[in-house]
């Protein structure tokens, strides 16, 4: 294998030292995902009330992306962008088919291409995943909602022990939900998706493999067993800081579906913060079974010859700007985690802008595979030896109702109407004050539209008409 060794040489040179012999380059790829999860959330993204003892245990030996952004706003455009590093639509061997086209074994365990949660968790089905991307293929069903305990439905402010009419698949206050249970959690989806994956990484610990874990949590509904929920007394969060009429400056566009006032939540300031508990409980336990994972990872000695990716697919609205849920183009949501822990590579945190597109060329590239003509994203390889390496001047992040972009040190977004919003994201980090307003700024507006036509057609896109 040539290019393995020509890939291995460069990265000493580069200042990436392997600790291992030079025949026994990096030959496994492990990538996690988790749903729906903010990079806010998270111990090593700064969160001092929300515990990810393995997640930032992972960043501490791994690089960590500060500034990842996802393409899709919501699960089935963001996951089949990273799946095929194209920022739309299907084209070429998709990263599972690429590896499986180089002999690697490739399982998915759980939900890495988009399955609804929970219709298709409580159903045991596959959803929108594409078969030829897996060697073998796992689902991890569970009784979301359904499971038994402590069941409440925020926005409606409902509490029951009751199994009768809980708010489940298709109904539309299933995103309010959280169920804080009795045991220890095995029955749960992410439970099952790590006990499968440490039976993998077992049975295959011999061969060359790309497997993925898929973890459904902390996406709706948000069950965990009680001490999870213990972890977080809901009477102590705090809510996100709001400034009056936040939402006068917001295009029309640019407020979604779930709002507050729409949802009905604004109503009860104390079940806002039970929505946080519960995100942040679920979180925990999702935790939890990367650890289990990781562990496993370490007691076979295959840490040294696997690198792991950890993601979400998109990140999440709590009562930021009155918003819930995902599917707009705000920071909240765009912002994903990113963590790459390669073996050999120094630990470190970079603030490179990065997409989720460039995830495919990046493990491709890491485990000494031709990158195809295909993939549109950038590997990272760079950025792990040199945290200070560029990849590009901003992030694109798509949605049928506009588009955004990112950069150091802006966020512009401009809707299929030719309304704007822009940010300065060092000044105003929350984005509470929407600049595309004020005409002291239009010549950056401009700018900024300039650069994102540009890269949308550099993807192959249709830039927004103007106003
Ligand atoms: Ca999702």
């Amino acid at each position: 294998m040539p290019r393995l060794r020509i890939l291995f040489s460069l990265w000493l040179v580069l200042g990436c030292s392997f600790g291992l012999s030079a025949d026994e380059p990096i030959r496994n790829i492990l990538l996690i995902v988790s749903d729906d999860l903010k990079a806010s959330a998270l111990g090593c993204y700064g969160n001092t009330v929300c515990q990810t003892p393995h997640i930032d245990k992972l960043a501490r030996r791994g690089m960590v992306f500060e500034n990842a952004y996802c393409q899709g706003m919501w699960c089935a455009p963001s996951r089949q962008s990273f799946m095929y590093s194209r920022y739309q639509g299907k084209q070429g061997p998709n990263l599972g088919e690429h590896f499986r086209h180089h002999e690697r074994y490739t399982a998915r365990v759980g939900k890495i291409y988009h399955m609804r949660v929970p219709g298709d968790i409580i159903d045991g089905t596959d959803g929108q995943d594409v078969v030829s991307s897996w060697t073998e293929r796992f689902n991890s069903p569970g009784r979301e909602a359904h499971t038994p305990g402590d069941y409440a439905c925020l926005n409606l402010n409902l509490f029951t022990t009751e199994l009768e009419g809980r708010q489940s698949t298709g109904m539309p206050h299933r995103a309010f939900v959280s169920v804080s249970h009795e045991g220890d959690g095995s029955d749960q989806p992410d439970a099952k998706t790590a006990a499968k994956t440490i039976e993998l990484l077992k049975k295959h610990k011999d061969e060359p493999f790309f497997i993925a874990a898929g973890f459904v949590r902390p996406h709706y509904p948000m069950v965990a067993p009680e001490p999870f929920f213990d972890q977080y007394p809901w009477a102590s969060m705090e809510l996100p800081e709001t400034v009056e009429n936040d939402q006068q400056d917001i295009p029309k566009l640019g407020i979604p579906n779930s709002t507050s006032a729409k949802n009905g939540i604004g109503q009860y300031v104390d079940n806002q913060k039970r929505m946080w508990a519960a995100y942040y409980a679920s979180v925990t336990f999702m935790d939890q079974q990367v650890g289990r994972i990781l562990a496993e990872l370490d007691r076979l000695g295959l840490a040294e010859t696997t690198a792991v990716v950890f993601i979400s697919d998109h990140g999440y609205h709590l009562g930021e700007h009155e918003f819930w849920l995902k599917s707009n183009l705000h920071e909240e949501v765009t912002r994903v985690p990113m963590i790459i822990a390669a073996p050999g590579c120094k630990p470190g945190r970079t603030q490179s802008l990065v997409e989720l597109v460039d995830l495919y060329p990046t493990a491709v590239e890491l485990a000494g595979l031709p990158i195809p003509p295909s993939v549109q994203g950038k590997s990272l390889v760079p950025v792990l030896s040199d945290p200070q390496q560029p990849v590009r001047t901003a992030a694109l992040s798509l949605f049928k109702k506009g588009n955004a972009l990112r950069t150091e040190h802006f966020a512009y977004i401009r809707y299929t109407d030719g309304t704007e919003e822009l940010y300065d994201m060092r000044q105003d980090p929350e984005q509470f004050q929407n600049l595309a307003q004020n005409p002291e700024h239009s010549a950056r507006c401009q700018k900024m539209a300039g650069l994102l036509a540009r890269r949308l057609r550099g993807a192959d896109l249709e830039p927004a008409p103007n106003k």
